[in-house]
């Protein structure tokens, strides 16, 4: 995992861990917002007018950031208002690639190779880390947002709503700040919570971030035990943003970040929120395993030099039995 430094490439380890081992995420850069009319939005500049066909997502499936924007897209029905360009799941010296690999795509817009030059094409003396999702704008040949938060607020708002074949509110008003409340406590502890533990460079760092991540599960797993979603009886914003990561959790957060106080069976209500968001219209099909096994455990160098797959990492979405594969064999024994 490189980065850009004054628009040239180098691979050489970002920036993010403080001294005491603490994984501590950067900000993301590009930060405008498309609206109705093109005005300027909470942050950046103006002139990204909604328009259908004019904007563009770069995404990784494997990625849990790009995940929510490829749900909005989705469930929201604005495939075909934004089209995508989806880049090979193992990212290593040279970062995100389009390259051969199924449901990979070439860059639909220019002809990159790489995800980083997208990122100086926006701006030739870009300097940080390049990350998915993208919001790309063709009008401007420039990067509108590249913030997942930010993107998925734009998407699920009202800019888009008029080019949404399945438009729903996922942030109704009067529950905004029980929603932001929701977020960051699940970004804390869960979304950004498992690259803590993970990306953890000492024993105290990890401690800390798997203890807060298992104390919120037991917080969620509380609150879902007599409602369906986490605001009631349908998905929000905030169950959207939870989803992303818990479907990512037994096959890889469990074994590769050493997220394991307890099995996410432990968690009934949790984990059953998880498989009512992934059967909701629109959901499985934005849910790709092969991308998201091959990208932790083939890219992660440093924490799993060899790109050894554990064994129980395989995942049937699909059977009755929902879950962990090699759980299923051992209980058939
Ligand atoms: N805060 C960003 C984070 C995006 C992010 O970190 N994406 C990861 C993939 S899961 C990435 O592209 N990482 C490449 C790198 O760090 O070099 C967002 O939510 O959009």
């Amino acid at each position: 995992m490189g980065q850009l430094v004054d628009g040239v490439w180098h691979d050489t380890n970002t920036r993010e861990v403080k001294k005491d081992g603490q994984f501590v995420r950067n900000a993301s850069a590009f930060r405008n917002w498309v609206t109705a009319q093109g005005a300027p939005g909470p942050t950046g500049t103006g002139g990204f007018k909604a328009e259908a066909g004019r904007y563009h997502l770069y995404v990784s499936y494997a990625c849990p950031w790009a995940h929510r924007a490829l749900i909005y897209r989705s469930v929201l029905g604005l495939d075909d208002a934004i089209d995508i360009s989806v880049v090979h799941p193992v990212n290593l010296e040279n970062g995100w690639e389009f390259a051969d690999y199924p449901g990979a795509t070439p860059d639909m817009i220019g002809d990159a190779r790489y995800m980083h030059q997208v990122y100086t094409k926006a701006d030739p003396t870009y300097s940080g880390k390049v990350t998915v999702p993208v919001l790309w704008d063709r009008e401007t040949g420039s990067i509108v947002n590249n913030e997942s938060a930010e993107v998925i607020r734009m998407l699920g708002g009202e800019a888009f709503r008029g080019l949404a074949k399945t438009w729903t509110d996922f942030l109704p008003e009067g529950l905004e700040a029980e929603i932001d409340e929701i977020n960051a406590a699940v970004y804390r502890t869960i979304n950004n919570g498992v690259y803590r533990t993970g990306f953890a460079q000492s024993q105290g760092a990890y401690e800390k971030g798997v203890a807060a991540m298992f104390d919120m599960f037991g917080r969620l797993d509380q609150r879902l035990a007599d409602r369906r979603f986490l605001h009631g009886d349908r998905p929000l914003e905030s169950d959207w943003r939870l989803f992303t990561t818990m479907i990512r959790f037994e096959p890889v957060y469990y074994f590769h970040f050493k997220c394991n106080i307890r099995p996410l069976t432990d968690y009934p209500n949790l984990r059953r929120h998880t498989r009512d968001i992934l059967n909701l219209p629109g959901v499985r099909e934005t849910v790709h395993m092969d991308h998201i096994v091959d990208h932790y455990y083939l890219a992660h160098r440093r924490i799993n030099p060899y790109g050894i797959i554990p064994a129980g990492a395989a995942i049937d979405l699909d059977g009755p039995e929902w879950g962990p594969i090699a759980l299923q064999e051992a209980k058939a024994c």
